[in-house]
């Protein structure tokens, strides 16, 4: 039987019989797990207009929610019945099994608009499910275009309901600053505002000279917070520094290299600003990192650290006096100043750290988990050097890239032939090619880019995520198969998603 479930669990095993629900579902949980009940309670309100009643183990419920602590984190099973059982032992692992109910039952249970719905009949099986990565990440950058709190929560529903795990947020780059920082407060009233952006792809160099900005202020960014532990998804913030700090320099010229006022960036690329290595600088980074990072108190933090041209520290005297007194033979090495200091203050604050696989041609430091971006081999490299990996190749899993070669499909960041169809995410493997067996333990998971240069609304933010997103969940979920298995199961899948109100892409003919 095709249920269409994405991602596909672990292994499933039909039994005779069904179960039949109505409202209102009597489900009993213990009390530190209610949450997952309410929100769960929550979207069947608001799809179906049913009432969810939290009651007692010996009150016959329909589902029973057990902690058994012998299941590994965020592993689950699921036993349906008279009283359907969900055992795991976490809330991650009990929150995953409400979901899995959910997509067995009907799409009706998924929709953003209230569609009556008399019983649900659901056939009788026992899953038993757990996913083989820990990493299962989404990345949206919010500098490039700056994306409001509701579509952000949207996106936090749509990850939760493929058990994604991170969302992680992009939050500065050469064109915005998107974030509030109290010690610092030209950062968003100047450098989240650019005046103009390419019209266009950036090679037509146009401009459309229409203004764009935004920020979160705590609040705000309080508010995804809590959105997304309601869903078992973790936020990661990321500060990219010391390059593609243009809109920093353009809020704070004394952090920059060059005399001349600059502003926010309206072109897209790499700028040529960054910060300079001097004290301020690197006092202003580890003030505005651990500021963020205080904001999202249980989160890995990303320091960013790609693409940061060296231009401007070679030509400057500071730079050279740095260099001599660090013993530095190349002004490279400068960028390995950012990432220990912030490294360094980030774990005293008892975060884990993330950058971007450049930190590795510096000096970067030995805790500091790999982002591994520019191709697969980026993460054999940093796991041979003893650093835990997060894959998350281009070439793969930027989700800005064309969607496939049609004449038809909307600007990207990539031209043609250069595509990455869902098909090519499906058959992506986590463990890149030639690491050794005995290195794999370093690879934590993987995470697929929505970088937003060409992407500036929410429905095409939906067109590049989906259904791309859905392949990747289940390769990262690791239960992926055959194309033509998984094509039939997202076939089914995407009527959940239109019910969800996703303008995804629609499937080529097969
Ligand atoms: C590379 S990945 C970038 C981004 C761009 C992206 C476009 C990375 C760390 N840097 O600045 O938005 O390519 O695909």
């Amino acid at each position: 039987m095709n249920l269409g479930l994405v991602p596909q669990p672990r292994s499933i095993a039909a039994r005779p019989g069904g179960v039949v629900w109505e409202s209102p579902l009597r489900i009993s949980v213990e009390d530190d797990w209610r949450e997952i009940v309410e929100t769960f309670a929550v979207d069947l309100s608001a799809s179906i207009g049913w009432r969810v009643e939290i009651v007692d183990e010996q009150a016959k419920p329909d589902i029973q929610i057990l902690r058994v602590l012998e299941y590994r984190d965020e592993d689950y099973q699921i036993r349906t019945g008279e009283c359907t059982t969900i055992e795991a032992s976490s809330r991650a692992g009990a929150s995953y099994a409400l979901t899995m109910l959910r997509q067995m039952a009907p799409v009706a249970l998924w929709s953003n608009t209230l569609r009556e719905l008399e019983k649900i009949e659901l056939p009788r099986f026992v899953i038993n499910d757990g996913p083989k990565f820990r990493w299962r990440g989404v990345h949206l950058d919010v500098a490039r275009h700056f994306w409001d709190v509701a579509t952000v929560c949207r996106l936090i529903d749509q990850l939760a309901a493929h058990r994604l795990n991170k969302l992680h947020l992009h939050l500065n780059d050469d064109q915005g600053w998107r974030v509030e920082i109290p010690t610092w407060p030209r950062l968003s009233e100047v450098g989240s505002r650019r005046r103009s952006s390419p019209l266009g792809h950036e090679v037509d160099g146009r401009d459309d000279n229409i203004a764009h900005g935004g920020s979160y202020s705590a609040n705000d960014l309080a508010i995804i917070r809590e959105h997304a532990v309601k869903r078992c998804v973790q936020i990661v913030p990321e500060i990219d520094l010391p390059g593609h700090a243009q809109a920093v320099i353009a809020a704070y010229a004394q952090l920059g290299n060059v005399s001349e006022p600059l502003e926010v960036w309206t072109r897209w690329g790499i700028s040529d600003h960054v910060l300079n290595v001097g004290p301020e600088a690197l006092d202003f980074a580890e003030e505005v990192v651990c500021y963020v990072a205080s904001l999202f108190p249980d989160s890995p933090v990303h320091i960013g650290g790609d693409e940061c041209p060296t231009t401007e520290w070679e030509s400057s005297a500071l730079a050279r006096a740095v260099m001599d007194e660090h013993g530095f033979t190349e002004a490279r090495q400068l960028q390995g100043l950012f990432t220990k200091r912030l490294t360094g203050a980030l774990q005293r604050d008892h975060h884990e750290v993330i950058a971007w696989d450049e930190v590795l041609d510096a000096d970067d430091s030995p805790g500091t988990v790999i982002m591994a971006w520019r191709s697969s081999r980026k993460g054999v490299e940093a796991a041979r050097r003893g650093r835990d990996v997060i894959m998350a190749p281009m070439q793969f899993l930027y989700f800005d890239w064309l969607n496939s070669v049609d004449a038809g499909e909307p600007i990207a960041l990539t031209l043609a032939p250069q595509a990455t169809t869902w098909e090519k995410v499906y058959g992506f493997s986590i463990f890149p090619p030639g690491l050794e067996p005995d290195l794999r333990h370093h690879i934590r998971g993987a995470q697929a880019q929505l970088w937003s240069e060409y992407i500036a609304t929410r429905d095409h933010l939906d067109y590049m995520a989906f259904p791309r997103i859905s392949a990747f969940s289940e390769v990262a979920w690791g239960t992926s198969t055959m194309v033509s298995d998984f094509r039939k199961r997202l076939a089914l899948h995407l009527e959940r998603l239109s019910a969800m109100g996703v303008a995804y892409r629609p499937l080529d003919p097969a």
